[in-house]
């Protein structure tokens, strides 16, 4: 089973980042054949950004990835920009098989562009694509996201679906896998959005790299409603959250948890998540202080995983330029 996720080179990964996706990455790497994963500078650029910034946030991005457990030798790891391929595809997708309509649709360009001040790039529009391109050109069985990005998986599966019946069977359909818990964790300060790398406020957002400090402040001032009990509800998307959160860096169900905190009221269980969040990011912090800081060993990691991420995309791209009656035509 090949397997490929894409993670934006901001730095300063959020919890829900590392929950969503970062700890499935992990979990999986040994199950991939191979699995690959990507760090996405070519969809960091779709916003507005410092050029110096990108390449210190994807050596950051790289860092917290190695440091998570990702090993270069049981998995591809690769910056996106290295490997040709994936630009390439984007424009046979875009101009073959990706309707305009599907491209206006997606929630996340909706909320992006409003978000813009100067610029709303067409790169931004076609962020989809490029995502649809970087999973098809690895004929990838499967695609380890966080909740947010279900929509962007169901139009990727939709454009392999289109390019197979105009040009023949050429890419594999991907599915992808949503954790059962975590796959959405919500902004501390405004439970009903997502936590977020852009939009969610510093106090609402845990960061990986976070001092220990910092992470039980952030807690101690999450809102939660005007309840006590240590339950999950509808209308309590706040304590909702924490349950959550608590659930999984424990490794327990949430039903454990309501029982754990049964006698329990909203401050004791919020120091309680701040305590199991600090200990549980404590050893990926440790690592990643020691590889940030040999940048040689990052370009080497990465370099490596392109040269092999390349020869899987290569041969796969080629066939679909020959489909589509593209170039010299493959003997
Ligand atoms: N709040 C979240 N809960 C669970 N998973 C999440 N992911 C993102 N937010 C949550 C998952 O993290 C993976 C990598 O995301 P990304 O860094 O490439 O960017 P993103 O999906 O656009 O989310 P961010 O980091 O919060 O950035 P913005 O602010 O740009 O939306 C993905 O698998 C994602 O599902």
């Amino acid at each position: 089973m090949r397997i490929f996720s894409g993670i934006q080179p901001t730095g300063r990964k959020h919890l829900g980042n590392y929950i969503g996706a970062i700890s499935q990455y992990v979990r999986l790497q040994d199950e991939g054949d191979p699995a690959i994963y990507c760090v996405v500078d070519l969809h960091a650029i779709t916003v507005n950004y410092d050029p110096a910034e990108l390449r210190d946030r994807l050596y950051d991005t790289t860092a917290i990835l190695l440091a998570s457990g990702l090993d270069p030798e049981r998995c591809i790891l690769f910056r996106q920009s290295d490997v040709a391929e994936h630009t390439e595809l984007t424009w046979m997708l875009a101009a073959t098989s990706t309707a305009h309509g599907d491209l206006n649709r997606m929630h996340q360009f909706k909320d992006k562009a409003i978000a813009q001040r100067e610029l709303v790039s067409a790169g931004l529009f076609f962020y989809p694509v490029l995502m649809a391109a970087d999973i098809l050109a690895y004929n990838t069985d499967l695609v380890p996201v966080g909740d947010d990005q279900r929509q962007h998986l169901e139009l990727a599966r939709e454009i392999a679906n289109k390019f197979n019946s105009r040009f023949g069977e050429t890419f594999v359909v991907p599915e992808f896998t949503i954790p059962d818990v975590g796959a959405r964790i919500m902004d501390l300060q405004a439970p009903e959005n997502k936590m977020s790398t852009t939009s969610s406020s510093e106090a609402g957002t845990i960061y990986v790299l976070d001092e220990p400090k910092a992470i039980e402040k952030k807690f101690k001032s999450a809102v939660t409603d005007s309840g006590s009990d240590v339950v999950r509800d509808k209308e309590k998307p706040g304590i909702s959250n924490l349950i959550e959160i608590y659930a999984v860096v424990r490794g327990v169900t949430m039903e454990a948890v309501e029982s754990e905190f049964a006698d329990s009221r909203y401050g004791e269980f919020k120091q309680a998540v701040a305590d199991a969040v600090i200990e549980y990011l404590a050893p990926v912090q440790e690592k990643y202080t020691e590889l940030r800081a040999d940048e040689a060993n990052l370009e080497a990691v990465l370099a490596a995983g392109a040269a092999k991420a390349s020869a899987i995309a290569q041969p796969i791209v080629a066939r679909a330029r020959d489909k589509m009656g593209l170039g010299r035509p493959v003997v």
